[in-house]
């Protein structure tokens, strides 16, 4: 029997079976073909190997092929995990080990597979398939071998019948910086998943008349999560963009009937320089219901402008991959600008000092959740896990003041090496152990600095090996070349400070917020 979760996640498939679920471009798939391809890709699943608990990783551009593959693992009791598609081998290599994903699914193109071939044979991973495409890496199989039939199995039903994923079950695994250099796995449960996404959808008022105008990307929780998981719960209408542009998200309003939009504080910078160029586009907008910004903080200014040419709020809320959504601003009620709101139904949230007490309303401290969407854990790293958690509290390590009637303004992070850069986040010491292995680097500290367009701009401050200083301009395009080799394109330093050295502390600890002091104020680049 389908266990609750799985019943209210799939309940759309069968009552709306000729509604369009997704439009992408010129195709369209109804809730009735999701059913249908998500059942036949599962068995096409399940023929060649995949079992319920196996990891099935994704390192796809957004398609509807990505949602069906989403049901699909979900009927079989597969665990999702995807990979950000601007990871490098080093990055996308240590998903594909530290997950143990035994199958990938993969867009085909010169990049993708060269990065499959840098990462090589792995012991596990055993099948590999290429979605959106013909592909020339060995042993690839197309994703539409998996819906006509593998062995001739494919189309049957699957072995229970139904979905095989009970509420406690890992459904995705979402990988996430930290402090450290490595990645870690969130590991989220399908019941955890499915009772924040549907209070959290519902407190913004989405049913099934809706049409969600979504280019966020699908391998981190906001587009994932709240995009196809809300429209999965209440049978409304995805409008998905491979890649976020201002003009297209226009059109899906002017044509396409789009009632909301969904995107990060960078997004809705391009949208205001494409409002700039195009004052005529914001009556398309202002018919809008809804515009939502979340994983970076919206400046207060942005508000207001966007508010001025369109007349809508934009509602901010916050998130993270280990907590899912826990502040919302209302969706009646005020919507306050350089706030994220109130807590959402199902979790308790507070604003405590380090011994983990409350202050008064106004007082800076870290904020820590409670509730039934948070992370079962860091895949295979419980201590991590429990040093996450105080008293049951997960430590979400921003800092924030809480007003008297309850809204709460992030006014920053407890590390400053945590950087987020247009809704990415980036770990500082991941981009310094990169750049250290260049053999003209003695010294390097990486930096978050504030930025106008993508909310902080990656910095990198570099003292060179005694002999080994050429003309800056080549040691600064030879580090720029060894960053694109190694790190993902947005991890790349914007910026590289040759210093004789760098800040230190009397017990020698490096003092990035004087490398900060000695940038300018907010840049467009
Ligand atoms: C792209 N670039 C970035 C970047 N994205 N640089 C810094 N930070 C970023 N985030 C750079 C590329 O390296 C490239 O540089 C140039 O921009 C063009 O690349 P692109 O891929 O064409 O960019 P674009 O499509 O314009 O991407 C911008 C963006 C994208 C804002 C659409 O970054 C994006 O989709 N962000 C959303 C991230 C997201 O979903 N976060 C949610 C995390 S979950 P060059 O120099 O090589 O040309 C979370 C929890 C929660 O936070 O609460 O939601
Ligand atoms: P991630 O680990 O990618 O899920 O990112 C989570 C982090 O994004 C949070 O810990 C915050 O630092 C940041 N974040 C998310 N939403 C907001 C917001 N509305 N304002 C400020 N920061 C946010």
């Amino acid at each position: 029997m389908p266990t609750d979760s799985a019943a209210r996640l799939l309940a759309s498939l069968s009552a709306f079976p000729q509604k369009e679920a997704i439009r992408f471009g010129s195709r369209t798939l109804t809730f009735g073909d999701l059913d249908r391809l998500s059942r036949r890709y599962a068995a096409g699943l399940s023929a060649i190997g995949v079992r319920r608990g196996d990891r099935v990783a994704v390192y796809a551009e957004g398609s509807p092929e990505l949602v069906v593959a989403l049901l699909g693992h979900y009927r079989l009791g597969a665990v999702h995990v995807p990979i950000n598609t601007h990871y490098r081998a080093e990055e996308a290599g240590h998903i594909l080990r530290d997950s143990g994903a035994g199958a990938l699914l993969f867009t085909p193109g010169p990049e993708a597979e060269q990065v499959l071939a840098e990462i090589g044979p792995l012991p596990g991973l055993k099948e590999l398939v290429a979605v959106g495409g013909p592909s020339s890496v060995p042993g690839a199989r197309p994703f539409e071998e998996l819906l006509a039939g593998v062995a001739g199995v494919a189309g049957a039903p699957l072995p229970s019948g139904a979905p095989l994923l009970a509420d406690g079950d890992a459904a995705l695994l979402i990988y996430t910086s930290g402090t450290t250099g490595k990645s870690k796995g969130v590991e989220l449960s399908f019941g955890a998943l499915v009772a924040n996404i549907e209070e959290m959808t519902r407190a913004w008022g989405f049913t099934a008349a809706d049409r969600l105008a979504l280019a966020l990307p699908l391998f981190h929780v906001h587009g994932l999560c709240l995009g196809v998981h809300g429209a999965l719960l209440h049978g409304f209408t995805l409008l998905l963009s491979e890649k976020f542009q201002a003009a297209r998200i226009v059109r899906e309003f002017e044509e396409n009937g789009a009632t909301a939009f969904m995107g990060v504080p960078t997004m809705y910078v391009r949208l205001l320089e494409h409002l700039d160029t195009h004052p005529a586009a914001a009556e398309a907008l202002r018919r809008a219901r809804l515009f939502t910004s979340g994983s970076a903080p919206l400046p207060a200014d942005d508000f207001r402008a966007f508010e001025k040419r369109t007349g809508h709020a934009i509602l901010e809320r916050y998130g993270m991959s280990e907590t899912l959504f826990t502040l919302s601003n209302p969706y009646s009620g005020e919507r306050r600008p350089g706030t994220v709101g109130l807590p959402v139904p199902g979790y308790e949230v507070k604003v405590v000092d380090d011994a983990g007490q409350e202050g008064t309303p106004g007082e800076l401290g870290e904020i820590v959740v409670r509730g039934n969407g948070m992370m079962t854990g860091y895949w295979g790293q419980p201590e991590e896990t429990a040093r996450s958690f105080r008293d049951g509290w997960f430590l979400t390590g921003d800092v924030a003041r809480s007003d008297a009637d309850g809204y709460v303004t992030i006014v920053g992070r407890k590390s400053v090496d945590i950087i987020k850069s247009g809704g990415f986040k980036i770990s500082a010491r991941e981009i310094e152990d990169v750049l250290r292995r260049h053999p003209r680097v003695r010294e390097v500290a990486v930096v978050g600095a504030e930025d106008r367009v993508w909310g902080q701009r990656i910095v990198a401050a570099v003292v060179l090996v005694p002999g080994a200083e050429s003309a800056p301009d080549a040691v600064r395009e030879e580090l720029d070349g060894f960053a694109r080799a190694h790190l993902a394109d947005f991890k790349r330093p914007r910026e590289v400070l040759l210093l004789p050295e760098l800040p230190r502390n009397a017990l020698g600890k490096v003092q990035k917020h004087l490398i900060l002091k000695g940038l300018p104020g907010p840049q467009t680049p």
